[in-house]
């Protein structure tokens, strides 16, 4: 075993080792433990059979149908794409290659931000990846895949017990062709604060190393120079960046002039000049009507010499109507989803924008029954999700009121019903409204879209109105996070912070005007890889260093259920929601070429102390586990 550790060890493979390795390297010595990988998921299904899935209320497993998934000819078949064009020709070269391209290029986002808008970014790696390589196969001209970053990275560890990481990986390995794509909030990485600049640099060239090739950098406050140390480490990494600006408001609204076109026009221009790839136009609310959009895509279009890509969300029902304006003012690329994870909060439809565009140049060059074929296996899919869908059948025009984006909607949704909330929701969204105007009418986008709902959050739960805000402001104790925003923690808004309501929630604390990065101490790796060793009792990657700096708690939590119950990431999803129905059976391939079949057999009464036993069957041997019934 110990040869083994030193050549798997991440040194030894990159070749940075010299005569100290073994001495400075003590996960060599840890040994594997017997694993028991077949009890600790047992463990797991007894467990969520009984007591159900944390955050949901406990219901008997559905009948699911099963799942088509359609055929491939394999990877070695797979036609060439933009993935090949960024290794042939650079980032700059796919940038120039964008513009040349007379029809209008696709994000497809269903692995991201449509899932994190429909359905509380809950898409678990299982799903994605039997359905990769189809993907791959069937639409490789798309310009790029949107999967990973946003909030999918600490959703997969805090609700999905799975690596993200992993799932980049395993995903780059079945789609070659295509450019992987992420959201990445700059300095606040995919966290809800600032971050050190040295961690950043960290995550972004690491991120790179495991397979993104676009990122799609946003401050959630449009501080540019907050965006600068994201921008710049894309671009030492030689990929893609698409350096972005969240639109808010309305530039056609008279009334609305904070956020008008010559804002966006200035805030392009300086984009530019970060030397950046593309220019990202992120409207996260889905308010960007259509005239608007061909104003602006229009305008940006004179001012800008990068090719233009636009991101909206279909909530209000107008998403397709704004792309086929803004494909008529020159939008070289815009995000779409497969047509059953797309409309309402999520992103508008690509089959729907293909024939919305018929018989015109700039239709998109895609092969469309193909996309049927992903829509039918997400249609099946989306139903082992439907806990945690958002209830919005239709479209929601309240959304030019409320200003929420569309990935924040379902998730403050889950948050508010876990603060016993869920029936004042309409309450909260007004709420949220009313409090982006004390907070001085600012860019919501996270993280500065959470301290808006937290604020909301927290001023319905305690019957708070603006007026006892502005006049018993002094003893109230007001969120973490909205004091840390009014410090200045998350950045400077534009035109600054509201100083009366600062004044209140700061009580005498002093903000800073600075960026946030220049103050933060840089984060030891070398001091956390030996904490985090002695920790986990394991070794140690650069992907763990990272998640535990940008999310320590989260990262802890995610390690000690993976000690109790192992690799959950390899069950099914109803399994993994909903644990089994007695007398059912299920498969398990637990590694490649290695499957354990599971049949649950019975539960006994509870006894004395709270506990069940429960029987199964593993591979034909009888095994039983003993769980604490939570009810
Ligand atoms: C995120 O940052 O996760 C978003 O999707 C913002 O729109
Ligand atoms: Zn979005």
């Amino acid at each position: 075993p110990f040869l083994v550790n030193v050549m798997l060890h991440e040194k030894f493979l990159s070749g940075e080792y010299n005569t100290t390795f073994v001495d400075e390297s003590p996960e060599l010595f840890v040994f594997p433990k017997r694993k028991n990988r077949g009890t600790k998921m047992l463990t797991y299904i007894a467990n969520t059979t009984i007591n159900g899935f944390e955050g949901l209320s406990k219901k008997k497993k559905p009948n699911f149908d099963s799942i088509t998934i359609p055929k491939t000819t394999g990877l070695t078949e797979l036609k060439p794409g933009t993935k090949q064009i960024l290794e042939e020709k650079g980032p700059e070269g796919v940038a120039k290659w964008m513009k040349e391209q007379e029809e209008v290029l696709l994000t497809d986002t269903t692995f991201r931000d449509a899932h994190q808008s429909l359905l509380a970014t809950r898409v678990r790696t299982k799903d994605l990846l039997n359905i990769a390589e189809p993907t791959a196969q069937l639409l490789p001209n798309l310009f790029s895949m949107e999967m990973w970053g946003g909030a999918t990275f600490d959703v997969a560890y805090r609700f999905l017990k799975e690596d993200p990481w992993s799932r980049l990986l395993k995903l780059r390995e079945k789609m070659p062709n295509v450019l992987f794509q992420m959201l990445l909030r700059a300095s606040n990485a995919v966290g809800y604060k600032n971050y050190p600049d040295n961690l950043i640099q960290q995550f972004v060239s690491k991120s790179a190393d495991a397979g993104i090739d676009v990122f799609r950098v946003f401050d959630s406050l449009n501080w540019v120079e907050n965006m600068i140390p994201a921008i710049e480490a894309v671009k030492e990494n030689n990929k893609i960046a698409e350096a972005t600006i969240c639109y808010t408001g309305d530039i056609l609204d008279i009334g609305r002039q904070k956020y008008d076109l010559e804002y966006y026009k200035n805030m392009a221009k300086q984009l530019e000049d970060t030397g950046a790839h593309i220019l990202g136009i992120k409207d996260m609310a889905g308010l960007l009507k259509p005239e608007a959009a061909y104003q602006l895509i229009y305008s940006l279009k004179e001012t800008v010499d990068l090719p233009i890509h636009l991101h909206t969300h279909d909530t209000s029902g107008n998403g397709v109507y704004t792309y086929a304006k803004a494909v008529e003012a020159g939008v070289d690329a815009v995000d779409v989803a497969c047509s059953s994870m797309a409309g309402h909060t999520s992103q508008p439809s690509a089959q729907t924008l293909y024939y919305a565009l018929g018989n015109s140049k700039r239709q998109p060059n895609i092969n469309i029954k193909g996309y049927e074929q992903l829509s039918q296996y997400w249609e099946q899919v989306r139903m082992y999700y439907q806990d945690f869908e958002n209830g919005m059948n239709s479209p929601h025009t309240e959304i030019y009121f409320h200003e929420m984006p569309g990935g924040q909607y379902s998730n403050l949704q889950q948050q508010a019903k876990a603060v016993g909330l869920g029936e004042r929701w309409n309450e909260v969204k007004t709420m949220y409204r009313r409090v982006n105007d004390m907070f001085g009418d600012i860019i919501k986008v996270t993280p500065s879209s959470k301290v808006v709902g937290d604020m909301a959050l927290f001023m319905v739960q305690n019957n708070l109105t603006e007026d006892d805000v502005y006049e018993k402001g002094d003893t109230i104790d007001f969120p973490d996070s909205v004091i840390e925003f009014f410090q200045g923690y998350i950045g400077q808004p534009y035109q600054g912070f509201p100083q009366e309501l600062q004044r209140i929630i700061l009580k005498g604390k002093k903000p800073i005007t600075k960026r946030p990065g220049e103050l933060l101490e840089p984060v030891n790796f070398q001091e956390s890889r030996n904490t985090l060793f002695k920790q986990l009792d394991r070794q140690v990657t650069s992907f763990d260093l990272i998640a535990h700096a940008l999310y320590p708690k989260v990262f802890m939590d995610y390690h000690k259920f993976h000690n109790e119950f192992g690799d959950v990431s390899v069950l099914d999803t109803p399994t993994f929601f909903y644990g089994m129905k007695l007398g059912e059976e299920i498969e398990v391939e637990i590694e490649k070429g290695k499957t354990l079949f599971v049949k649950l057999i019975s539960i006994s009464e509870a006894r004395s102390d709270g506990t069940r036993a429960v029987y199964f069957e593993l591979n034909g041997q009888p095994r039983v586990v003993t769980v604490k019934d939570e009810s």
